[in-house]
């Protein structure tokens, strides 16, 4: 069986991130120097992993790199639009996208292009502390980062009844309650994943997840306490360990044919901790994403 390739984008945009701390253009070029501390334990298209204790492939076109996306820093939607079309162009080049951001209004641009490079239903498997479903509000538009669960929701053969939300906890707004109800969309709140464990939530999200054709999986660094990820755009106390979502990634990762991680930001960083974090969620999906879970 060929080996499922990547693609890395960079989203250098933050132009939505109008509550919280904008900062997160600077992630793209600070993410991707991590990676070095891993990419050298490659030999010979080989990784080991510790965690399984055992040799995985690591080919060379395991990761391309496609640079960062045309984004236009005074219009959110044409930058939304080339997020789509990066990650679109990927999709039909049969490669995984992989998208660092940027803030959160890119979970639209991504899910936009994933939706339209892909025949079939499409399930959101959505890390985070927030929901994202304010529908539009006076100071944040339609497009913000409050709204891109939202819209993509929105989207015509993307499926509520087979997207989660995990990660979620504190206060957010009744009118997204009464939307969740509407739509029959599922959470998997921050408080119970603690109480659970990984193992037991990886299985609630795979049953929730195996009705749909195609999953795209949208990661804000927030759904990590920022006690693990200090560089976030908002902080939410009590949020997963850094463990947690690793174990997620490796776990998941054949699930899933589309990837972003957003609102890494490093004006709020401490010593790259939260760059660092996710450019090893990037390589864990990379490493444990290759073969996938339903071959075609
Ligand atoms: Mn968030």
């Amino acid at each position: 069986m060929t080996a499922r390739g990547f693609d890395l984008w960079g989203v250098p945009y933050d132009g939505a991130a109008n509550l919280g701390w904008p900062g997160c253009r600077d992630a793209p070029a600070r993410v991707r120097q991590a990676p070095g501390w891993m990419a050298m334990r490659v030999q010979e298209g080989q990784v080991y992993s510790s965690d399984t204790q055992s040799l995985h492939a690591y080919p060379e076109d395991a990761l391309r790199e496609r640079g960062d996306v045309e984004v236009v820093a005074h219009d959110l939607m044409a930058t939304l639009e080339a997020c789509a079309a990066a990650v679109a162009g990927s999709v039909r080049e049969d490669r995984l996208p992989l998208v660092i951001g940027g803030d959160d209004s890119l979970l639209y641009g991504c899910l936009k292009g994933f939706h339209d490079a892909h025949e079939g239903s499409i399930a959101i498997l959505h890390f985070d502390a927030h929901l994202d479903l304010l529908d539009e509000s006076r100071s944040q538009g339609r497009y913000s980062q409050s709204s891109g669960m939202r819209r993509a929701l929105e989207l015509e053969r993307v499926s509520a009844r087979n997207s989660i939300q995990v990660g979620v906890r504190n206060f957010n707004f009744p009118s997204s309650r009464r939307f969740i109800d509407e739509i029959g969309l599922a959470q998997l709140p921050a408080s119970q994943f603690t109480r659970l464990g990984v193992e037991a939530e990886v299985k609630l999200i795979r049953a929730r997840l195996a009705g749909a054709d195609h999953v795209f999986w949208a990661f804000d660094i927030d759904v990590v306490d920022p006690a693990f990820a200090p560089g976030a755009g908002a902080h939410e106390p009590g949020g997963l360990t850094s463990r947690d979502v690793l174990d997620c990634v490796r776990l998941l990762a054949p699930l899933c044919e589309g990837f972003n991680i957003v609102e890494v930001n490093p004006l709020m960083d401490h010593h790259d901790m939260t760059s660092i974090l996710a450019a090893n969620l990037a390589f864990h999906m990379v490493v444990f994403g290759q073969q996938p879970a339903h071959p075609p």
